[in-house]
């Protein structure tokens, strides 16, 4: 008996600086009614889905980027989409600035059960750009600025029997992060993202962008035999312009669903969990090809040229 779950992913178009949250909360609360409408058993939201994408910008005032963060989750604001989530009985991974009671700011994510219980935390771990002020850019990309790196590590959580793991965005370009949530088991990678056209020091062709973006989810689902679902923030933030291309991979390295637009789309695609299986079991089976004494520390080490533990010969 196949193990199947639907799976929908709510690509959310642009959110401008003075959109309120409820304004956005409600919008977030109509792609999931459709999601659910679709028989969805669980929504992927993007990264930071309940503001615009704040790092684009240098604020002399630290203050001024309050707004942005949640003091905590659920709040007023967001309770509404937890409550018609519970209504429905639909799960969901929402991304957002968190500001800790102990007044740390991280980028983090959730997964929230279809009971309405968060069952899962995430904080990003790879902060792209930089954080000092960008002279003369037409845009900044502060997340090592406005974020503490994560310090919950790479998670795996389960949702209703499904074992999932979490990323974010940045996170979807380096090869570790699926192996290290593979290697726990992680069944479904679950990912927002907001990929600006322009990033400090970051010059690749428009085409280019998006096939970056789709190679490294599709490398990263094939190389682990898992699903990944990723939902984008796109379109265009107060004339800022971000790439689209939110989909669901599968396994095999396929893509089962993705984003025609740049604006509010929901995907669903219904997926058999066991399609994961013949991977693991043949070209994928960690246990009986994988190197683990030959990776890490040992790569690291040669890439350094520092000496190598004395069980490895160098030239061999
Ligand atoms: N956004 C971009 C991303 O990784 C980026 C940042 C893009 C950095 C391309 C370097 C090159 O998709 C976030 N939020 O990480």
């Amino acid at each position: 008996m196949s193990r199947n779950l639907t799976l929908a992913v709510a690509q959310v178009g642009g959110i401008n600086a003075d959109d309120s949250k409820p304004h956005v909360v409600a919008r977030l609360i109509g792609l999931l009614e459709e999601a659910a409408g679709r028989g969805a058993d669980l929504v992927v939201f993007p990264e930071l889905t309940l503001t615009t994408f704040f790092p684009r910008t240098w604020f002399d005032d630290e203050g001024a980027i309050d707004r942005y963060f949640e003091k905590s989750m659920p709040n007023s604001d967001v309770q509404p989409l937890f409550d018609r989530a519970q209504q429905l009985g639909v799960g969901f991974y929402l991304g957002y600035a968190e500001l800790t009671g102990g007044g740390k700011r991280y980028n983090t994510a959730i997964l929230v059960d279809k009971q309405g219980s968060i069952v899962g935390k995430y904080r990003k771990m790879h902060l792209p750009g930089h954080a000092d002020k960008r002279q003369g850019l037409p845009n900044q990309h502060l997340e090592k600025k406005y974020f503490l790196e994560g310090d919950l590590g790479f998670g795996v959580f389960d949702f209703h029997g499904t074992k999932i793991g979490m990323c974010l965005c940045n996170d979807r370009r380096w090869p570790e992060v699926y192996r290290a949530l593979a290697l726990q088991g992680a069944e479904v990678v679950l990912l927002g993202y907001n990929t600006p056209d322009f990033v400090p020091g970051w010059q690749e062709e428009p085409h280019a962008k998006m096939f970056a973006h789709l190679l490294s989810i599709q490398a990263g689902a094939y190389q682990n035999s898992v699903f990944v679902a990723a939902a984008g923030k796109s379109g265009f933030e107060d004339g800022n312009h971000m790439i689209g291309g939110s989909a669901v991979v599968a396994p095999s390295g396929e893509i089962l669903t993705k984003a025609a637009g740049e604006d509010d789309e929901v995907l669903v695609v219904k997926i058999d969990l066991d399609m994961s299986k013949p991977y693991r079991e043949s070209v994928f089976d960690f246990d009986a090809h994988r190197r683990p004494d030959a990776y890490g520390i040992i790569a690291e080490r040669k890439g350094r040229g520092e000496p190598l533990p004395v069980n490895f010969s160098v030239n061999a």
